[in-house]
Formats: structure tokens, C-alpha cells, sequence
């Protein structure tokens, strides 16, 4: 297992000083940014970013996200020339050294909250997704809490209403053109592509979301037999979902060697289906974080692990989710669990 930690780049005020301060860091998570969905990253770029990591004695293999246009999901406009753009980002991100790349496929919205710092019991503050709430909010009237606001509401209802039509079954088919294309371009170049559940694992606003289950991730496995397909599985999506059993899924795709990498973070879930962000330890959500270790190191996992959103802790301000201090916390305590089991294994 390699710890990492996600670094917005040079705007993020969690600088690489901070980050290569916690310990056991090997390298970060990233990406560049200042490209618009669907073009191609300038190798100068890459190479740059590359360059001020390591400079900063940390290692830059894993690139979360290169993001996937809408019309490649939607499979229609410039979708064929999106994907040519897409498999020319994968030649250059192998060329810098990179080994892994997360990217999802979820419609429109990416991760949905209701809320991004709902006050906890102990004066923190966390993103959190209050069933009630969201029911109540319309995509094309409002923006969401956390949207970028790339959209104009007409343009999100357009697209909505572009999903709702292409359904399940139309989002598949899109995905297996997509995976049919890069996949042989990811094993020419030994990039391990690792496809991030959708959060939350269920349809949202009427759209579809697909990668939310065992059996459709089942599905998506199949699509395509080589090992460079594979999955980002992050156990805050999957695991917000009672229907989830996360462990066991680390289980069965960790043997299978699919897992490429892992976001691990805790999450409480509410009577109601609602959720709530909670800090890493067990004790504090849901999940049981130590289980979840014992699994990845049981099945020899070797990819890499980021401790995923943390709250807001003493006093710090940021981007929602990505903070310093709890996501520090956050990897201390599962390097803590890690040497353990090791060390138990050991003796
Ligand atoms: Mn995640």
C-alpha cells in the first residue's frame, strides 16, 4: 500500500510543504486543472507539475481525474474526437511517470450533498446528504452546493433531460464504446485505469448513475479482461449505501487484482438512508475502517490509498472535504492500523 494525498495544485492552500510533513506521504493525487473537460493536458504541464512534486521529494503516479466530456457519456456531438483526446492524455500522463488514472462516469453532477459544512456535535463541520433536502432541489432552478457553476440552468436542464432519455441501458452502452477504446491504448502504456464509484451510489434528480452496485460493478469488469481495467473504490460512496457491503467488495476485487486504488474515509449513515461525513475512526460512522485495512492487506494490495474528505477541524477554512488537519488525522491513524496488522502478521 502507498499513501497519498490529494493536492489541488499550486492554488491549493494544503501546500506540498504541508503535505510531504505527514508522515509516511509518498505522493500526491492530482491533476491539471486549468484545462477545459475533454481537451488535451500540455505536456509542459504535466511535466511541470511533475517536476515541483518531486522536487518535494513526492511522487506523482496517480492523476485523479482526467474527467470524461458529457458527450462521451452521452455518446453524441464530439464524442469520437473526446475519446482520441482522451487517449492522448493517457500516452503523455505515462510518458510523466504516472501509473494510475481515476475518472468516473457520472452524469452531470459529479458527488451530490445537500450540505457542505452542516455543524457537528463537536463544533467540526462536515459535508453532509440529508435525503429530505436534496429531494427538494431542482438542478435547473438552483445551483447545488459545491457545482461549479460551468452550466446555465437551461444548459443542466438540456442535459438532464438528455440523460433521462438515454436511461440506464444508453449510459452502459456509452461506457463500453469508451472503456472498448482506451482500455488498449492503458495496457500499451501500463496505465492502470481505475473507474470512482458514483456518490452516492444511486440515481439522483432522475438521471441515471451506474457504477453504484456489486453486481453493476460486476457488469463493468466484464466489459473488458485485462488488468488495466480496473477501480477506484472508495469506500465513502460505495459505503454510504446499506446495501453496499464495502469489506467485501475490497474482498472479491482485491483478489481479483482490480483494485488500483483505494479512497478510504468513514461515513454515518442516518435512519432515514441520509448521511452524514464523520471522521476516520471507526468509532465515529458507519464503517468499520479497521476491517476495511485488514481487507486490503489480506488481499496483498499494493496500489495506492488516500485517506478521502475529512471535516473541518480546529478552526481551518478551505475547500470543502479537503482540508489539511482531518485528513492528516485521517492517514496517521490508517498508517497506525496498517503497521499493525503487519507487524501482527509478522510475529
Ligand atoms: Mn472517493
Amino acid at each position: 500500500m502507498k499513501m497519498t494525498f490529494r493536492w489541488y495544485g499550486a492554488d491549493d492552500p494544503v501546500t506540498l510543504d504541508k503535505i510531504r510533513q505527514i508522515p509516511g506521504m509518498t505522493g500526491v493525487v492530482t491533476a491539471v486543472y486549468s484545462v477545459p473537460a475533454g481537451e488535451v493536458w500540455p505536456q509542459e504541464a504535466i511535466d511541470e507539475m511533475k517536476k515541483e512534486v518531486n522536487a518535494k521529494g513526492l511522487e506523482m503516479e496517480v492523476i485523479e481525474s482526467v474527467p470524461v466530456h458529457e458527450d462521451i457519456k452521452l455518446g453524441r456531438g464530439n464524442c469520437e474526437q473526446y475519446i482520441e483526446n482522451y487517449k492522448e492524455n493517457i500516452r503523455r500522463l505515462a510518458k510523466a511517470g504516472v501509473k494510475c488514472i481515476c475518472y468516473n462516469f457520472m452524469p452531470v453532477f459529479d458527488w451530490t450533498r445537500s450540505r457542505l459544512d452542516q455543524p457537528l456535535p463537536d463544533g467540526s463541520n462536515a459535508l453532509v446528504y440529508y435525503k429530505e433536502d436534496v429531494d427538494k432541489m431542482d438542478p435547473t432552478k438552483m445551483s447545488l452546493p459545491g457545482w461549479d457553476a460551468s452550466y446555465t440552468p437551461d444548459e443542466i436542464g438540456g442535459l438532464v433531460e438528455s440523460y433521462k432519455e438515454i436511461g440506464e441501458e444508453g449510459l452502459w452502452k456509452n461506457l463500453e464504446h469508451f472503456i472498448k477504446e482506451i482500455i488498449p491504448v492503458a495496457a500499451e502504456c501500463d496505465v492502470n485505469m481505475a473507474i470512482h464509484p458514483d456518490d452516492p451510489p444511486w440515481p439522483i434528480f432522475g438521471i441515471p448513475r451506474i457504477i453504484t452496485t456489486e453486481e453493476n460493478i460486476d457488469r463493468f469488469l466484464a466489459l473488458y479482461d485485462d488488468v488495466h481495467h480496473g477501480l477506484t473504490l472508495c469506500s465513502g460512496s460505495l459505503g454510504c449505501a446499506k446495501f453496499n457491503d464495502y469489506t467485501a467488495m475490497v474482498k472479491k476485487y482485491g483478489a481479483m487484482g482490480r483494485i488500483h486504488f483505494a479512497h478510504v474515509r468513514n461515513i454515518k449513515i442516518l435512519d432515514d438512508g441520509s448521511f452524514e461525513e464523520s471522521a476516520h475512526l471507526s468509532d465515529c460512522g458507519s464503517l468499520d475502517v479497521y476491517e476495511i485495512l485488514k481487507a486490503y492487506y489480506d488481499t496483498g494490495f499494493k496500489g495506492y490509498l488516500r485517506p478521502d474528505h475529512g471535516r473541518m477541524i480546529w478552526g481551518e477554512t478551505g475547500k470543502p472535504g479537503y482540508g489539511l488537519f482531518d485528513r492528516a488525522l485521517g492517514a496517521t491513524y490508517m498508517n497506525g492500523i496498517w503497521e499493525a496488522i503487519s507487524k501482527a502478521d509478522k510475529k
